[in-house]
């Protein structure tokens, strides 16, 4: 309904007591979680904003031109053509709002495709059909994440969202997330944190997040990836740094299934802890090179070795496949 998209556009507010999944009648950005996501809705209603006053004035014009200048009220038509003032005006005026425009886009645009310093990195694998993660700050572990088919969804959970082995990170941590893919071009996007990047075989992509609030986010595959595009969901759980903890030497021990369901299964958790490392002291005990252990169960799928030089942007490790069609 106008009225309630009307509201919703408008309101700010609204997005603070939002649950975060949107109800069946709404319209808007889901809940957001993360800095980034916030300045975009933020962003958007500014430009909502700009829209509409440029399009009441435009009508305003409209309706004021055809009633004043009607025949009947305005018989003898004006030969004016030029006018250098108006024209002026109608110049500058659009390339004012343009450059008002253009300035926080850019400077949204550099927040979000910047890396601050990250306190963790994911690396995240796109395959037909499937996601699969790797933790390098934490040993390196990694394993693969598929949907669960609707046959065995329990219930409360989301068809075609939800995943068998989800994201974990701690909340209110920097997590840089280094991505790329074994065979075709996927998109790894999580509207609550604002994200979307490509996938690409050869190539390793980055963005980052900072997940500001505790809980489970989904998102999708967004980019056309063969038969079951539909069908590769992400699914990102937010914990406190104690569970995140937890569920990383569970998973360092082989059954991440058996742990990370537990730990997530949890209820959610205290108050985040201040601020402490969460480069786990694991990095030190294990070299960040080995190759990760039996957690992940679809070895042959790996195509690139578990810890990534941090530095590289541009360069995916040989990925030794070939690009599917
Ligand atoms: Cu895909």
């Amino acid at each position: 309904m106008a009225w309630q998209w009307l509201l919703n556009g408008f309101s700010l507010m609204a997005a603070e007591g939002r649950p975060m999944h949107l109800e069946p009648w709404e319209v808007y950005f889901e809940k957001t979680a993360s800095p980034v996501m916030e300045k975009m809705v933020e962003f958007h209603d500014f430009l909502l904003v700009m829209c509409i006053v440029i399009s009441v004035f435009v009508m305003g014009l409209l309706t004021y031109v055809c009633l004043r200048f009607r025949q009947s009220s305005n018989p003898v038509a004006s030969k004016t053509t030029h006018h250098t003032l108006l024209e002026i005006i109608w110049t500058s005026v659009p390339v004012l709002i343009l450059l008002v425009i253009a300035i926080p886009s850019f400077r949204l645009l550099f927040y979000s495709g910047g890396s601050p310093d990250p306190d963790l990195t994911i690396k995240v694998v796109g395959h037909q059909w499937y996601w699969s993660y790797e933790y390098p700050d934490h040993g390196g572990f990694g394993y693969d994440s598929t949907m669960v088919e609707d046959k065995d969804l329990k219930p409360g959970q989301f068809r075609l969202l939800e995943v068998d082995h989800p994201i974990v990170v701690p909340v209110d941590r920097t997590v840089r997330v280094q991505l790329t893919a074994a065979d075709v071009i996927h998109a790894f996007a999580v509207p609550a944190f604002g994200i979307k990047k490509d996938a690409m075989p050869g190539r390793l992509n980055e963005t980052w997040f900072k997940a500001d609030k505790l809980g489970t986010y989904y998102g999708q595959c967004s980019e056309l990836c063969g038969v079951r595009h539909g069908f590769m969901p992400i699914k990102v759980q937010v914990v406190s740094e104690a569970d995140f903890l937890k569920w990383v030497e569970g998973a360092k021990q082989g059954s991440y299934a058996a742990y990370g369901e537990q730990v997530i299964a949890a209820k959610p958790a205290e108050a985040p802890a201040p601020k402490a490392p969460v480069k786990a002291p694991v990095a030190a005990e294990q070299p960040a090179a080995k190759p990760a252990p039996a957690v992940r169960p679809a070895q042959e799928t790996q195509p690139t070795p578990p810890a990534q030089p941090a530095e590289t942007q541009q360069q995916a490790p040989a990925s030794g496949q070939d690009k599917a069609e």
